[in-house]
């Protein structure tokens, strides 16, 4: 069975613009992640697709240098040449035809940089796409003598807000104890940075395999997975579905496992301390939590250190309704300790994901031993947990 709502948010988009002598282009896309800016300055039409540093060299500086797709080149491999020799903006003259729209403002995108980055256009100069036939229009124009657009064009790249829907999916395994439900949680959105591979790809493909290797057992307990919206937002869809829950299905849900960043580079394994406020029943199956986890780690030998429950993930919403809440994390943006270093390996004073947050988190970002031991985890404590949940004080 699988359930769908809907969480509207606010969040900046992004767009880009083009002007040719005053006028508007239609066929404008924008290169994601791309650096904002508003650039006026003339413009130069590149030779030879701008593969070579050397097609740029007549570029001159400051100018606006448009580029013919063609070729066999990245994206990102142009715009990291253009940048260097000075130009101080790039259009890409599209002739593909076959265009990406933004599905919620039905822009159309340009989404690839390449496959042999790792670019981060957001430090290279603004940029943006142009279609087929206004590229060609401005190609002849800059090919007359006393053409205007060498004097003014203008490139905008920009984020504007919007206000967006967007939906939470989950799914509940038909069968099990319907009174007894597990849920378990990755977030399917990034920040607008940047693809959010790690964060939170791993998660969210980590459910997608333990729910698919699950098919193929019987379960005593239910398992509810959820794909969480907006986490990046301030944990929006997971909180909707919180705040949405009546009294009596808040009661059927035994714990909140939450699994998001589990394939961070410079790694830990950190589980979610569950040693507080023993006296309660959501502390209790907290720490039960805990121990299962622990109890994993334990069996292949692998360390593990204490990740602190801060709320600052989708598990945050459950803990407001007193359910107990654990799960793994490997790292964000803070600095792994000597201590740590001597522990996991890797790289003691550097942060555990150096992506975190940025255009660079993407598929080359992801630790896949990490990855694949914080997969096995969470299969193993869904298992447990949809074997028996005895100790786990239920119902509350
Ligand atoms: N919420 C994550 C980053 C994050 C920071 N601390 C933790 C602890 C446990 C899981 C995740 C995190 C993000 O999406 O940015
Ligand atoms: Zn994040
Ligand atoms: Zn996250």
């Amino acid at each position: 069975m699988s359930l769908q709502n809907i969480v509207t948010v606010q969040r900046n988009i992004t767009g880009a613009s083009i002007i040719v002598d005053g006028i508007p282009q239609t066929e404008v896309a924008y290169i994601i992640y791309s650096k904002n800016g508003n650039i006026t300055a003339p413009v130069t039409l590149i030779p030879n697709f701008g593969c070579n540093a050397s097609d740029f060299s007549k570029s001159g500086e400051g100018r606006i240098a448009l580029v013919n797709r063609g070729g066999d080149c990245d994206t990102g491999k142009r715009l990291t040449l253009a940048t260097a020799a000075g130009a101080s903006g790039f259009i890409l003259w599209d002739q593909d035809p076959t265009i990406f729209r933004n599905s919620f403002t039905n822009e159309i995108v340009e989404t690839a940089l390449g496959r042999h980055g790792p670019y981060d256009a957001s430090k290279l100069v603004p940029s943006a796409v142009l279609g087929f036939r206004e590229g060609q229009a401005l190609v002849d124009k800059l090919q007359l003598k006393s053409n205007p657009s060498n004097k003014s064009i203008t490139v905008i790249h920009k984020f504007r807000p919007e206000t967006v829907s967007t939906v939470n999916l989950i799914a509940t395994t038909k069968g099990g104890n319907q009174s007894a439900i597990i849920t378990v949680g990755a977030h399917s959105d990034s920040v607008h940075t940047g693809p959010g591979i790690n964060d939170d790809g791993t998660g969210v493909v980590a459910q997608i395999e333990v729910a698919r290797a699950l098919s193929k057992y019987s379960v005593n307990n239910a398992i509810r997975f959820c794909w969480w919206s907006a986490e990046e937002e301030g944990l929006k869809g997971s909180a909707y579905y919180a705040d949405h829950l009546s009294k009596p299905e808040a009661a059927k849900i035994v714990m909140n496992l939450n699994f998001d960043m589990i394939g961070s580079p410079n790694n830990i394994y950190g589980v979610f301390d569950g040693g507080f406020s023993l006296d309660t029943s959501a502390g209790k199956g907290r720490a039960h939590i805990e121990q299962t986890i622990l109890g994993y780690f334990k069996q292949i030998g692998k360390p593990t250190v204490k990740a602190a429950v801060d709320g600052r993930s989708d598990y945050g919403s459950f803990m407001k309704l007193n359910i107990p809440t654990g799960g793994i994390f490997t790292g964000a943006e803070g600095n792994k300790t000597v201590e740590e270093a001597r522990l996991f390996g890797g790289k003691a004073g550097e942060p555990y994901d150096p992506c975190y947050h940025k255009a660079c988190d993407n598929t080359k970002n992801v630790n896949y031993d990490a990855f694949l031991t914080g997969v096995k985890a969470f299969a193993y404590t869904v298992a447990k947990y949809a074997q028996n949940i005895e100790g786990v004080p239920f119902p509350r």
